[in-house]
């Protein structure tokens, strides 16, 4: 039997009872259905080979490999390891890998043209303790902004790269750490649902378009303070087996980056865009 569990009333769902090896389409629209309502799916208790979760993945949208080249799984470009290489060969811990995701609340993507539509996860080990995901709505930001900031955002636009203000590229080749940036509407409205939602990242934001640099600065600082609103937040928990999705589109999310180094945290990991080729 599925059960569908909400976490909050506005993020995070849990199903438990199904095998995603075995969905119909029926059943699949009413995840993805939930998932647009809830921004992030938890989907308990799977036993996935790696074809298995992509063509679940799939179903979501179109599977991009990430630019950290150096942690893609060797035979599939579209997968990415998390927490595997952990450790240096000196034997010093590689705190770009085991920090992945702790450092601020963000989205994913927002250095691309098209940003990433959702992430999604697979968990493969889990620590004993620690090393949760926590999980926000960007749309509960939106709302809580006075009306003052509303309209002086209007359309003002953030520029993104991967590396943000404090050029944080240790998991890029070289080759790739310098594109150019790309730019998108704070007010950012979802392609699905049509709902307004405060799209940012301080953490890979450059400058606010058009304003000068202390000016945007001072409003990237500003707006950081919106990002979390009391009763959005939803901490998952994981287990061995857990497939969790999120919409970047309308959650912000970070890793808490906390467990015990010496224990094992793997995930696969896929970035889902909405459309082919578009970065
Ligand atoms: O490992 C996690 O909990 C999340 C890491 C993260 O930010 C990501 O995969 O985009
Ligand atoms: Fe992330």
């Amino acid at each position: 039997m599925i059960d569908i569990r909400r976490m909050t009333p506005q993020v995070g769902t849990i199903v438990e009872g199904i095998d995603l090896r075995k969905l119909d389409d029926a059943t699949f629209t009413t995840l993805y259905r939930t998932w647009l309502e809830c921004n992030v799916l938890v989907v308990r208790g799977q036993e996935l080979q790696i074809g298995d979760f992509l063509d679940y993945s799939r179903r979501f949208g179109w599977l991009e490999p990430h630019p950290s080249k150096s942690t893609r799984h060797p035979d599939c470009p579209e997968v990415t390891l998390l927490g595997v290489n952990k450790f240096r060969p000196d034997g010093q811990l590689d705190m770009a890998v085991y920090r992945r995701g702790a450092e601020g609340w963000h989205t994913d993507g927002a250095y691309d043209q098209e940003p990433f539509k959702a992430t999604q996860l697979y968990a493969l080990a889990i620590p004993s303790r620690g090393g949760d995901t926590l999980f926000a709505s960007m749309y509960a930001a939106y709302d809580a902004l006075p009306e003052r900031l509303k309209q002086r955002l209007g359309t003002l636009k953030g520029a993104y790269v991967y590396g943000g203000r404090r050029k944080k590229t240790a998991l890029l080749n070289p080759e790739d750490r310098n594109k150019n940036p790309a730019f998108h509407p704070i007010i950012r409205t979802h392609s699905e649902t049509g709902r307004k939602a405060l799209y940012f990242d301080p953490g890979k934001i450059l400058r606010i378009e058009g304003l000068d640099p202390e000016e945007s600065d001072a409003l990237i600082d500003e707006l950081t303070g919106y990002m979390i609103q009391p009763g959005t937040e939803y901490r998952h928990q994981w287990r061995k087996g857990d497939v969790v999705i999120w919409d970047n589109r309308c959650s912000y999310h970070k890793a808490a980056g906390d467990y015990p180094p010496e224990e094992d945290r793997i995930h696969w990991r896929v970035s889902i865009k909405e459309r082919a080729g578009t970065h």
